[in-house]
């Protein structure tokens, strides 16, 4: 069968915020999580993704999301029905570090405990390249749920010059062992080929 092709957003709306310590609903849906670094584009990302212009807050200042946020989204051709869930940022350094350590935790349960998780999509600046926590988050992924997918995702390809963005996501896929895929909120770039990889992740599990 041929990979589906980018859906028709039939809706997308909110549907729940889980702060530190908070209860998440219930799980009906298959999920999909997007993390990453603060300020690497995760709600921009969403928005393109969902053609939504602001359904996702984002913001110039690092940190903006502060607590995981959950979006209920159905699609049809293919027709589909799924929760995707935008994450706070990690490495936001002028946060208390009580803070920090609460949000990791947070985080972190989520993603080992949560039933109805089916993959996580980890995104990485393609002028920054994989840090120390990107690839600790990569490890901690395989480790606590071997079975489900993980996606890499080359933000604000639009940055870098045409000829460094191959040797960039290279150089990401290298160090990570994931594949990659390069993203755009801006140009749309890359779009397409993302909700095809999150389409095979939701079948695959
Ligand atoms: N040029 C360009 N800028 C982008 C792109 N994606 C995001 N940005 C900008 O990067 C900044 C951060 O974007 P957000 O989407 O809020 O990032 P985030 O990862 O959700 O940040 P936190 O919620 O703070 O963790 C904003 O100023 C965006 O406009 C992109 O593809 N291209
Ligand atoms: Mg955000």
């Amino acid at each position: 069968m041929p990979p589906p092709a980018p859906p028709v957003i039939h809706s997308a709306e909110f549907a729940f915020a889980a702060a530190l310590k908070g209860q998440l609903p219930p799980t009906t849906l298959p999920e999909i999580a997007f993390g990453g670094r603060s300020n690497v584009g995760k709600s921009s990302l969403l928005n393109a993704l969902l053609e939504r212009k602001n359904l996702v807050r984002t913001s110039k200042a690092p940190g903006a999301t502060r607590q995981i946020n959950m979006f209920r989204i159905k699609t049809s051709a293919p027709e589909a029905e799924l929760m995707v869930v935008d994450l706070p940022g990690y490495g936001y350094a002028a946060r208390s570090k009580t803070e920090r350590i609460g949000w990791g935790t947070l985080i972190e349960a989520y993603l080992e405990r949560r039933e109805s998780l089916e993959a996580l999509v980890l995104l990485i600046d393609i002028r920054r390249g994989p840090e120390e926590d990107d690839r600790q988050l990569v490890e901690f992924w395989k480790g606590a749920r071997p079975d489900k997918p993980i996606l890499l995702v080359a933000t604000k390809l639009d940055k870098l010059a045409l000829s460094k963005r191959k040797p960039a996501m290279t150089t990401i896929q290298k160090a990570c062992g994931v594949r990659v895929i390069g993203f755009s909120a801006i140009t749309g770039d890359g779009r397409e080929e993302l909700w095809r990889a999150l389409f095979l992740a939701l079948r695959s599990t």
